[in-house]
């Protein structure tokens, strides 16, 4: 017979445990029992790991009912940060966190014998995102939900995210990740929220009793969206706000019609089209392909995202829609999700009959748009004719809203065709194309950069004409990162020690850490922080050694550059560098040589094959240089594959230097950078995004910066001459000529006359030959000063006490008082 698994389990707990590790423990046995019939000390790891969560899950349930309810009773103002991308990472572990159930957890689980890590170790990332711009959007959500704004996020739930990077005979290759195969503990599915998105089809006007006319979309394709929702709890304080992932899905009916009409290849076509709207994420970061499965990806999230939130409003208010504005706004992460405007305009007009002018009125004041990049391949722009045949009424009112656009501009400036023509939303020459980031401009009261310089180059030259029509809308809202993620939980060593010394404030108000500053001129405070940087550097080592196989001494310095591969990230600098050190260590000119370990790590898009060239050489130079005895003592190189959000918790607590030197002007501000700073890393980096604020926080004593500025790789463009410097530059001419002769190895064809040919080519975009000897030098700075461990602990200190600006509660802050004009919900 059995016996109730709680009773089973209270017998045998241990007596020092607290009354909430044993109901923990005791939540866990049952689910385990429940779900898999198994005897709680029988369970595997990975049905534990499902099983704490459930118990989380639990917790979280009632605060989050609760901030629902108390956020639709204040009739205060509510936000929607709507993106294309959620980077979110494990779950697990934040969430004990910010409900302060760690310790219980991991003493609910000592009693098992079971590491808490090992149980995270089971959770796969949610990768929902490529890099930057979808890390923030989860990081956003963190701050958000600690400061008790009711911010709420909107996105895709994508079967697959961002594929799995391996490197097969020295090359990238690409696995699909299957992130829900096991379930996922932290959504709940809401059928009864779910809504039908149309595709293609045309319209047809009614006429109305009063004379006007209706549009009404005929012969669509039907595509169901269900939502799927997961609690964003905030640090400590009972607020839990919503990430609401959509999933596509046939509409059942016209699939059975089909089926039972025994055309069942008819039945599954339709079901797999449908479906592969939320299928995969695109894993473009920097790249517009025009693809129209990425169109219809943006229309089916902006369509039910809105529809969803029209719904609601009904539901508490009735058709009237003056309030409607007040009462919401809508964040657009870059242009991907921009049809959320001409989507509102159709649901007012068409749903809702709503006259125009008023409908556009609410437009304008619900939406907010942010730009990421200033890239030219980067920006948005899609044919016309693909709009209509997908889109054919959000056609129409595209072209509407250019026409009005337009009769304003001739107003304002007549005369002025060329003005009309720079400006305009649909772009006529070569073919019409909308531009997704002129929409976006005309649509919102609002858009914003992510860094100081980024804002700066957008009013300047990206978007100089709106900045001369609208000055007022333009703000700048340099990024942030969460240091509960970011400091908290990935570094518990120098968590502890910071808390020790300073208190835990920080935690929700990262400006304390300003009080350590003084710490940093106290010699046994720096010997601690020195110690725990060592802890984390072994952890990092492991992790290098079981992923690359390469060794990292843990005396050296350890050198990290970690994020996307794009040309104008410049990898390739790094890996020249590479080269040097090893030519010196060949030449035996080691004298004062800094021991180093350069890890490098990040996926290049599919289909960006230079990129992957990078990967192929970093790859190549590792194991030529590890593989070398006499570089033993003096340089390792690592790729690591595969980095994401998990893999970044482990390199930035255990980076002492921080790379960030794309060309300036290229990065829009870098979030990396942040982490890195906030963990005591210094940085080596050019005057380019968020950088310029890092430097201007710490001080030139205490960042190694080199390189020329935006405006100084503007004008040497007009007239760049890279072979000049090349024969200049001993160091740098013989890097490049040692790579192509083929001296690094590989296959035989591996003389990367492509990447170094683009870099003596005077029409390098990324000036790389021109940075070469001031990042060497500064390199040089590095290394000497690392030998002063004293005076490289300061700078550690200095640089994570300094830091404070950029946590993501301010950036959040700052949007929430001047761009969404909300506030917080009382607890
Ligand atoms: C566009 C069209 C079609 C398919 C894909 C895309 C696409 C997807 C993702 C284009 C761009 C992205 C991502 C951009 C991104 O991550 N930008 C980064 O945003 C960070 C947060 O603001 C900044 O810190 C980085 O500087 C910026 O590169």
């Amino acid at each position: 017979g059995a016996a109730p698994a709680r009773t089973e389990f209270a017998m045998s707990l241990d007596p020092t445990q607290t009354r909430d590790d044993q109901a923990l423990l005791a939540e866990v046995a049952e689910t385990v029992r429940r779900r898999y019939a198994l005897p709680l000390e029988r369970a595997p790891r990975n049905e534990l790991y499902h099983a704490l969560a459930e118990a989380v899950m639990a917790r979280l349930a009632g605060p989050w009912l609760n901030t629902r309810e108390r956020i639709a009773a204040s009739g205060r103002r509510r936000a929607y940060y709507i993106s294309l991308e959620f980077l979110m990472g494990r779950t697990l572990g934040n969430a004990l966190l910010n409900l302060d159930a760690r310790v219980e957890a991991e003493q609910a689980l000592a009693a098992l014998g079971t590491k808490l890590g090992e149980l995270e170790a089971e959770e796969p990332d949610a990768a929902l995102g490529n890099g930057g711009l979808g890390r923030l959007a989860a990081c956003f959500l963190d701050s958000a939900a600690t400061l008790r704004l009711p911010l709420d996020g909107y996105g895709i739930r994508y079967e697959r995210g961002l594929f799995r990077q391996t490197i097969e005979h020295g090359d990238q290759a690409e696995y699909p990740e299957s992130w829900l195969a096991e379930g996922n503990p932290w959504e709940i599915r809401r059928p009864d929220r779910a809504v039908r998105v149309h595709f293609g089809g045309r319209t047809e006007f009614d006429s109305e009793p009063d004379g006007s006319l209706r549009a009404r979309l005929v012969d669509t394709e039907e595509i169901v969206a269900v939502p799927y929702d997961t609690p964003i709890p905030g640090y400590r304080n009972g607020h839990v706000n919503t990430l609401r992932l959509w999933s596509a899905q046939p509409l059942l009916d016209f699939d059975l019609k089909a089926f039972n009409a025994g055309k069942h290849d008819k039945a599954s076509a339709s079901r797999i089209h449908a479906e592969a709207i939320s299928q995969v994420l695109y894993p473009d970061d920097s790249h517009q392909r025009g693809k129209e499965l990425r169109l219809r990806q943006q229309y089916f999230l902006v369509s039910a995202s809105l529809q969803d939130v029209l719904r609601t409003w009904v539901e508490q208010h009735g058709a009237a829609f003056d309030d409607f504005a007040a009462r919401h706004c809508f964040q657009l992460n870059d242009t991907h999700p921009v049809l959320a405007i001409p989507e509102l305009m159709r649901l007012l007009l068409d749903e809702h009959r709503l006259g125009w002018d008023q409908a556009w009125a609410i437009t304008e004041e619900c939406f907010a748009y942010t730009n990421h990049t200033l890239l030219p391949e980067a920006l948005e722009t899609w044919p016309m004719e693909m709009v209509d045949h997908l889109l054919p009424r959000l056609r129409d009112i595209i072209v509407e809203i250019d026409r009005r656009f337009g009769e304003q501009i001739e107003r304002l400036f007549p005369g002025e065709g060329h003005r009309l023509e720079r400006l305009a939303v649909i772009e006529q020459n070569p073919s019409p194309r909308v531009r997704m980031s002129h929409l976006a401009m005309v649509g919102s009261h609002s858009v914003n950069g992510v860094a100081e310089l980024h804002t700066r180059l957008i009013r300047e030259h990206l978007l100089k004409d709106f900045y001369e029509l609208w000055p007022l809308k333009f703000t700048n809202k340099t990024n942030g990162v969460t240091q509960r993620r970011w400091l908290a939980h990935c570094n518990p060593g120098l968590s502890g020690l910071i808390t020790e010394a300073i208190g835990d404030r920080w935690v929700t108000d990262l400006a304390q850490l300003e009080k350590l500053v003084p710490l940093a001129d106290d010699a046994g405070f720096r010997e601690r922080w020195r110690e725990v940087k060592q802890v984390n550097k072994q952890r990092l080592a492991a992790l290098v050694a079981e992923r690359c196989d390469v060794v990292f001494p843990p005396e050296a310095l350890f050198d990290a550059h970690v994020k996307r591969i794009h040309e104008y990230k410049r990898q390739m600098l790094n890996l020249l560098h590479a080269v040097h050190l090893y030519q010196r260590i060949l030449d035996g000119d080691t004298d004062g040589m800094t021991p180093r370990c350069i890890l490098i790590g990040g996926k290049a898009a599919a289909g960006y094959h230079r990129a992957k060239r990078i990967i192929r050489l970093a790859v190549q130079i590792a194991k030529r240089v590890n593989g070398d005895k006499r570089a033993r003592e003096l340089l390792a190189v690592a790729f690591v594959p595969n980095y994401n959000v998990s893999a970044m918790e482990v390199i930035c607590p255990g980076a002492e230097l921080s790379e960030q030197i794309s060309t300036a002007g290229k990065e829009a501000s870098g979030t990396g950078n942040m982490k890195f700073m906030m963990n005591g890393a210094l940085t080596i980096g050019t005057l380019d995004g968020a950088n310029i604020e890092i430097l201007d926080a710490v001080g030139a004593e205490c960042f190694f910066q080199f390189g020329l500025t935006a405006e100084e790789v503007a004008k040497l463009r007009e007239n760049y001459v890279p072979e000049e410097i090349i024969q200049r530059d001993e160091h740098l001419k013989r890097v490049l000529d040692a790579i192509q002769q083929g001296s690094i190895g590989g296959r035989k064809s591996d003389h990367y006359d492509d990447l170094i040919g683009s870099i003596r080519s005077p029409s390098d975009p990324w000036c790389v030959a021109a940075d070469f000897d001031g990042y060497r030098r500064a390199q040089q700075r590095a290394a000497e000063a690392y030998r002063d461990s004293q005076g490289w602990q300061r700078m550690s200190i200095i640089n994570c006490a300094r830091s404070g600006r950029f946590s993501a509660d301010r950036t959040v802050d700052q949007y929430a008082s001047e761009i969404w004009r909300i506030g917080p919900i009382e607890g």
